[in-house]
């Protein structure tokens, strides 16, 4: 088909689904721009787009949240008697052997914009260090490396970006040598995007030759890691457990092998870590149990009488959140994929630039549209098995979101000196502290020395005295 006849057929189409809008700058573009609008209109999906309209867009309220649910069960931190301790040693035995035998991989989401913290280009580049002023991306690269050493097995890693941060991310791999690990064990992959709407329903353009979008949410993920062949490269490579974390937490345990083997006895699909919230209505998901599956309920779906259920003892009913860290097995993602799977569809109401009629730029200061996402919490009732770890949130839990208060990076680097000195102190070490008993130095502990308590209990004998105001890297 001649490009007249391209152009016929798509403003035909176009008109017939209400969106001609998208073509009305087509005589002012230069062939290319023409082409490439063209092609973006003749790939869009005009029955799927419509039920979205309807469905997600004009209906203010499309997800019918659980009226039934009861709380989930968990594993606690400590084994609450000897026949579950007994269990996680075996699970622990079963975690380290995964890791030796080379089956585990770790998977970071990354393709989120960070516009909380308002950092500009991938988060994983924000500097989080408190001494060495190191990366995200850094911290997590010399932690698979240092677990990578201590199992004497490779550990891949595979991170999802975006179109918004992809070639970013990669320039900052390249530039930072990969920050130490081989290139041919980084994978770097991105995920869908879904177009944008007017709150009316319309598509809106980004510019004169291009629709408006944004990345298809984390859950996205489980699709992009199949597409982008990721998936293919774990199976040739024998990995069978995904380690899942978000790019904002330097305190994540990667590779706990209580977390992996608990899940791997259990035969999960799907697992989850979870804290105790700090208070009702903290704002992370709640693990709770749907028609007897394991079911995220975001905070904001939570009714605000389920929040504030008490036990007789006084805990609350709905106690358990979600942190965003998982494993997830590579023969769950390939069954998701093979036999076809669709997550429930998100709406988030947004500011979202756009083209008006005239062809000016508009940067609207209130929300003006709709972009659509899907959450990776959604996939825990589709696996047939899905197993729940507590973990403490001084241990594991200090993301960075915004730029000051709550989730901060001062909050964070506070946390990771509180860490390394309580790992310290668990040691024998005296770390010095403040009358209110708060610690009173700094310390940065890179992965190297330490990835658990036990890590650093030997090599106590290398640690120096610490005194009131020093600076203490441990590298
Ligand atoms: C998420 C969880 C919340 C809690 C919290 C813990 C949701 C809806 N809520 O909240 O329950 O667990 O994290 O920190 O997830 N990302 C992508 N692609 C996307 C969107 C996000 O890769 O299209 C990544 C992003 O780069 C980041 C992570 O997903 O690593 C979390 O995204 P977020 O900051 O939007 O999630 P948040 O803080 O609202």
């Amino acid at each position: 088909m001649d490009s007249t006849a391209r152009y016929n057929k798509a403003i035909a189409d176009l008109t017939e689904n209400n969106q001609q809008h998208l073509l009305a700058f087509y005589d002012q573009l230069d062939n290319i721009s023409r082409e490439n609008l063209l092609c973006q209109v003749e790939s869009l999906d005009f029955p799927e787009i419509n039920s979205w309209i309807r469905d997600y867009v004009l209906n203010e309220s499309p997800l019918e949240v659980p009226t039934n649910f009861d709380p989930a069960s968990y594993y606690p931190v400590d084994p609450k008697d000897d026949n579950q301790a007994q269990i996680y040693d075996n699970a622990v035995n079963l975690g380290k052997k995964l890791l030796s035998d080379g089956k585990v991989a770790g998977f970071v989401v990354a393709g989120g914009q960070g516009t909380r913290l308002g950092f500009d280009g991938p988060k994983g580049n924000y500097q989080i260090s408190q001494i060495r002023k190191k990366t995200l991306f850094r911290l997590f690269a010399e932690h698979i490396l240092a677990v990578s050493a201590k199992y004497g097995a490779k550990i891949p890693w595979y991170i999802m970006t975006s179109p918004l941060n992809h070639s970013a991310t990669l320039e900052l791999f390249e530039r930072n040598t990969y920050y130490g690990m081989d290139k041919n064990d980084v994978f770097i992959f991105q995920q869908g995007t879904n177009i944008n709407f007017s709150l009316d329903g319309r598509i809106l353009l980004a510019d004169k030759c291009t629709l408006a979008s944004s990345p298809d949410g984390h859950g996205g993920s489980l699709r992009a890691i199949y597409k982008s062949k990721a998936l293919q490269d774990m199976q040739q490579r024998g990995i069978e457990q995904l380690s899942y974390w978000q790019v904002d937490n330097p305190l994540v345990h990667l590779f706990d092998p209580l977390f992996i083997g608990l899940h791997a006895l259990e035969d999960a699909g799907m697992s989850s870590r979870a804290l105790i919230k700090a208070h009702p209505t903290e704002k992370v998901g709640n693990f709770c149990l749907v028609d007897d599956k394991v079911t995220v309920i975001e905070y904001s779906d939570l009714p605000d009488d389920q929040a504030h259920r008490q036990n007789p003892d006084g805990s609350y009913v709905f106690e358990l959140g979600s942190i965003a860290i998982h494993i997830v097995s590579t023969s769950f993602i390939d069954k998701l994929n093979s036999a076809g799977f669709a997550l429930p569809i998100h709406r988030a109401v947004k500011k979202i630039p756009y083209i008006d009629p005239s062809g000016n730029t508009v940067n609207p200061d209130k929300p003006n549209g709709v972009k659509l996402e899907t959450f990776v919490f959604d996939a825990l009732p589709l696996a047939s098995k899905s197993i729940i770890l507590e973990t403490l949130r001084q241990e594991e839990f200090a993301p960075v979101k915004n730029a000051s208060g709550d989730d901060s990076p001062d909050v964070t680097r506070k946390m990771m000196t509180d860490r390394a000195a309580a790992w310290l102190e668990k040691a024998g070490i005296k770390v010095p502290r403040k009358a209110d008993r708060t610690i009173d130095c700094v310390i940065e502990m890179s992965a190297n020395f330490a990835v658990c308590a036990d890590d650093a209990k030997a090599k106590v004998e290398t640690v120096p005295r610490i005194k009131s105001g020093d600076s203490i890297y441990l590298g």
